[in-house]
């Protein structure tokens, strides 16, 4: 049959491959109507616009409910639980702290080309489109209830935005099948609908842009309401912290390098690093903070914020570290916390014989594993309500955190901490474990080099070298430094304050013209002397000596 069967062309929607291969002369819808943008790219243009419709309208109401599983936020943060460990790891190394916009970035990249994606299908076979939307649809609706802590009603946004998203397209695709020089489909129509005149491509793209406008303005107007309803933040500012039944020791004069340039040995909050899964900083009433701790227990039990404030508080310096730090990396911090101590929680619910670990879990569904007896032992393992004499801030943990001296943040650090499993290491694995990382995490002895800066291009004669140097519990007892391959010089330490935290070092060097190479080890309280052996930040953390070239000119 190589006529062209007209019966067969109104049997079909426009633009199915069957339709396609009937058309007289072998024209395709697509060249059929001329012009710059064919069908294609503006049935592209619709499902973009139907997109942006699903995902604003759904945002907007977002509003008015849980603001952590709003749909962008909490498709945003599945993206993360999904994204390859590698990735994940590759975008805190490129983008450091930028890893989120990062990650939105990418996100909004994805969802461009399956919109456009989703467009075409619709158009040449609608049923296919309306799969494509429910489809959309399903995977937020998936990721906004499978958040933690998050109510089933909380995916009404997400169904409201589908339908919105599924009428818009419907009506968008009308308008390009109208468009059509396509003369049964164009006679079909106009004798159903002769009132409406056949869509111009001028008005096909006012509509769409139309459509894209008003959804930038939704989905900005759902994400400012959002962040307007929520009082945490003025609450947490109004906080008054107790003062602690054990102060933090005295300071010495002295903890900080006597070379210029090296960070402060307190790390003022806004300047604290931030690693964290959390999309959106969670926002937790103090008064609704409850913490329940179970499992391996005589008697499960649950503390309220208020409990915490009427609790035997202690302050301590404490350095945290993130495991993904490379070598002379600056995902380390330090800073005066207050807290309960996590031991007198544990003692108030009583461990069971047999239990070896700590689950802790953050309200937004993070964990970590902490071995039983180092929160029992008496380093300052705390449950921290204050940071550097402030309340913690929202995005370090506000109300409470835990901070663990010792051991690096991905098997002890849960911000937004709600909950305590006291369990063994056989019956159950952590966030970052079950992505491959290891299951306890001691923090590796380290020295960092912080002045001069790699590649540095420094004046002859007396150069001051200084950093900092860590290894938690443990303490520091020396640095060295290696010029060019020559002797361990052993630099001069500054005050130790304690051997939880942090200790800095400096050395004058005399250097004479030309391309130098600067070592930099440490040895613990223990005597043992930093591993050159090179290891990449997974699973236990990055090893090696951090190695700096600098010119002196
Ligand atoms: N809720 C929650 N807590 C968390 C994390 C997280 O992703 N979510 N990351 C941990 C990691 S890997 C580190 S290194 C520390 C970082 O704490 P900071 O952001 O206050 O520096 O927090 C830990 N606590
Ligand atoms: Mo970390």
């Amino acid at each position: 049959m190589d006529k062209p069967s007209t019966h067969r062309l109104r049997a079909d929607e426009p633009g199915t491959a069957n339709a396609r291969r009937k058309q007289p002369g072998g024209r395709t819808p697509a060249k059929a109507l001329s012009g710059r943008t064919g069908p294609t790219g503006l049935a592209a243009l619709a499902g973009v616009a139907a997109a942006a419709v699903v995902l604003s309208v759904a945002e907007l109401i977002g509003a008015f409910f849980t603001a952590r599983a709003t749909p962008l936020i909490a498709l945003g943060s599945t993206f993360i639980d999904f994204t390859p460990s590698w990735m994940k790891d590759f975008a805190i190394a490129t983008f450091g702290t930028n890893d989120k916009l990062a990650l939105f970035v990418g996100m909004a990249v994805s969802i461009l080309v399956l919109a456009c994606v989703l467009g075409v299908v619709a158009y040449r076979r609608w049923a296919l489109g309306v799969a494509g939307v429910l489809l959309m649809g399903a995977v937020i609706v998936a990721s906004v209830v499978t958040r933690a802590g998050v109510r089933p009603v909380d995916a009404i946004p997400a169904l409201i935005g589908t339908v919105a998203g599924l009428i818009v397209l419907r009506i968008l695709v009308t308008r390009l099948w109208r468009m059509q020089q396509w003369p049964d489909r164009a006679a079909d129509i106009a004798a159903k609908e002769p009132e409406r005149p056949a869509t111009t491509r001028r008005a096909f793209f006012a509509a769409t842009g139309a459509t894209a406008a008003a959804s930038a303005i939704a989905a900005t107007g759902g994400r400012l309401l959002s962040s307007a309803r929520s009082n945490v933040a003025k609450a947490r500012e109004s906080l008054q912290l107790p003062a602690p039944a054990e102060p933090a020791a005295a300071v010495p004069a002295g903890v900080q390098s006597r070379a210029s340039g090296v960070t402060p040995w307190l790390t003022p909050n806004k300047d604290f690093y931030r690693i964290d899964t959390a999309l959106s900083v969670p926002e937790i009433n103090a008064q609704d903070w409850e913490l329940r701790i179970h499992g391996l227990v005589d008697r499960e039990i649950r503390l309220s914020f208020q409990d915490l404030l009427d609790a035997k508080l202690i302050e301590s310096h404490v350095t945290l570290t993130c495991v993904s730090n490379p070598v002379g990396g600056n995902l380390a911090g330090n800073a005066k916390w207050l807290g309960m101590p996590i031991r007198d929680a544990l003692a108030m619910a009583g461990p069971k014989e047999g239990a070896d670990m700590v689950l802790s879990t953050s309200i937004d569904g993070f964990s970590a594993s902490t071995p039983l007896e180092v929160l029992q032992d008496d380093r300052d393992a705390m449950l921290a309500i204050g940071m550097n004499g402030a309340a913690l801030p929202l995005e370090h943990g506000y109300p409470v955190r835990m901070v663990v001296p010792g051991l690096y943040g991905f098997v002890s650090a849960t911000k937004w901490v709600v909950d305590l499993e006291i369990t063994r290491f056989a019956d159950n694995k952590a966030y970052w474990t079950q992505r491959g990382w290891s299951e306890r995490g001691p923090i590796k002895t380290m020295a960092r080099v912080e002045v001069p800066k790699s590649f540095a291009k420094v004046p002859a004669g007396r150069v001051a070298i200084g950093g900092t140097a860590w290894a938690q519990t443990r303490g520091i007892t020396k640095v060295e430094v290696q010029i060019d391959n020559g002797p361990w010089i052993e630099a001069t330490l500054a005050e130790e304050a304690s051997l939880i935290s942090w200790r800095q070092w400096s050395l004058d060097w005399e250097a004479t013209p030309g391309p130098h190479y600067i070592k930099a080890r440490a040895t613990d309280g223990t005597g043992e002397v930093q591993t050159d052996k090179r290891a990449d930040p997974v699973p236990d953390g990055a090893s090696g000596w951090q190695s700096l070239m600098v010119t002196a000119e």
